[in-house]
């Protein structure tokens, strides 16, 4: 299972030329250069220093990074809502990612068409914000009314309605569901419906230039130069000193997941990294590794991955007294070692 970004954001603003940069990456480990499975979606690494040095120690035959899918959207328009260029079918593919990276332009180019007709990242995510609501409140008056035929007989239908109810007041004054103080339950309640704008946002402004977007997490970054800096080798990159920023994007999209990352080593076969949501426990951890290890989880054995590294190998860190043992209730932490006993 891996967790999918939507590049999403106006026509030339740079989203076709980020994706084209992330599939050029060099890689260094592991199964999966950029892999594209389709010709909008595909593959990268999260890079991982930890994982390196893992593998330094336990001399695996195989390194296999944890993974991210990025989606290259095509792009939104106003009343994309309402079916605009297409607009419907972007904003199904939406619905299928699990955040959004929304690119906004702030280059000057006049060989490259503006469609907001100027460099104005506020006024452009507005419209991007706009539409998305807009397919939003669609999507939950339809619910809406399907629950209104019922909901008097229904209990469960009722306090459901209450929901949706709320929620939609919310959007019509222009609040991102993700903005909403919602109950943790709430939040579960309606994560079915898959509502767009309940999906963490990571802005990216495309510039080399000053400007900012202010209000709201973002990053600069200069696209274009990504992808030319993508061409390059990693033997050039050292060698003219040239640094790419991806792999920071990277990281900060696995943030806005609220992921963490556990290791496992497999008795020194293979050091591998897995991703899981934050606050999840040791079963749930083994069920991303194998369906087996969940519905068989007895308990695991746990380290941290620099004490084992510190350590030097897995039977040095037990002398020492670094790995526990953890059952059912442990709640696993960002770079834990573990090995599942099932
Ligand atoms: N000058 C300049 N051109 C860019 C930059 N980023 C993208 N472009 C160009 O803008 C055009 C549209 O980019 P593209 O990535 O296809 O936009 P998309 O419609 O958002 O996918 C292409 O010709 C790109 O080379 C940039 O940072 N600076
Ligand atoms: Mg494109």
């Amino acid at each position: 299972m891996s967790f999918s970004i939507g590049i999403v954001g106006l026509p030339n603003v740079g989203k076709s030329t980020l994706f084209k940069a992330l599939t050029k990456k060099p890689v260094d480990i592991g199964p999966y250069p950029f892999t594209t499975i389709h010709p909008n979606v595909g593959v990268v690494q999260v890079p991982d220093e930890r994982l390196e040095k893992i593998a330094e120690i336990i001399k695996p035959e195989k390194v296999t990074p944890t993974i991210i899918e990025f989606i290259d959207i095509a792009g939104l328009i106003k009343n994309s809502h309402k079916g605009e260029g297409l607009g419907n079918q972007f904003l199904a593919q939406i619905r299928n990612c699990d955040a959004i990276l929304e690119v906004v332009r702030a280059f000057e180019d006049p060989k490259v068409e503006n469609v907001l007709g100027e460099i104005n990242p506020e006024k452009e995510s507005e419209i991007i914000k706009t539409e998305l609501l807009m397919k939003d409140l669609e999507t939950l008056e339809g619910l809406l009314s399907k629950l209104a035929k019922d909901f008097k007989k229904d209990k469960k239908a009722a306090k459901k309605f209450e929901l949706l109810k709320k929620i939609k007041d919310n959007l019509a004054q222009g609040k991102l569901i993700s903005e909403i103080n919602l109950s943790d339950e709430e939040k579960l309640e309606i994560k079915e419906y898959q509502l767009l704008t309940q999906k963490p946002i990571l802005y990216l402004l495309n510039t080399n230039g000053k400007c900012s977007l202010p209000g709201v997490e973002h990053l600069k970054m200069n696209l274009k130069e990504e992808e030319e800096i993508s061409e390059f080798s990693e033997a050039e990159r050292k060698e003219f000193q040239i640094t790419s920023r991806l792999d920071q994007l990277i990281l900060s999209c696995y943030n806005i997941l609220d992921l963490i990352t556990f290791f496992t080593v497999a008795g020194g076969k293979e050091t591998r990294a897995w991703t899981l949501k934050k606050g999840l426990k040791a079963p749930d951890a083994g069920g991303v590794v194998h369906t087996d290890f969940k519905e068989k989880f007895i308990r695991a054995e746990v380290v941290n991955w620099q004490k084992l590294v510190e350590a030097g190998n897995w039977l040095k860190a037990r002398e020492k007294g670094l790995i526990k043992t953890v059952g059912k209730d442990y709640v696993v932490e960002d770079g834990d070692v573990i090995e599942f006993k099932v």
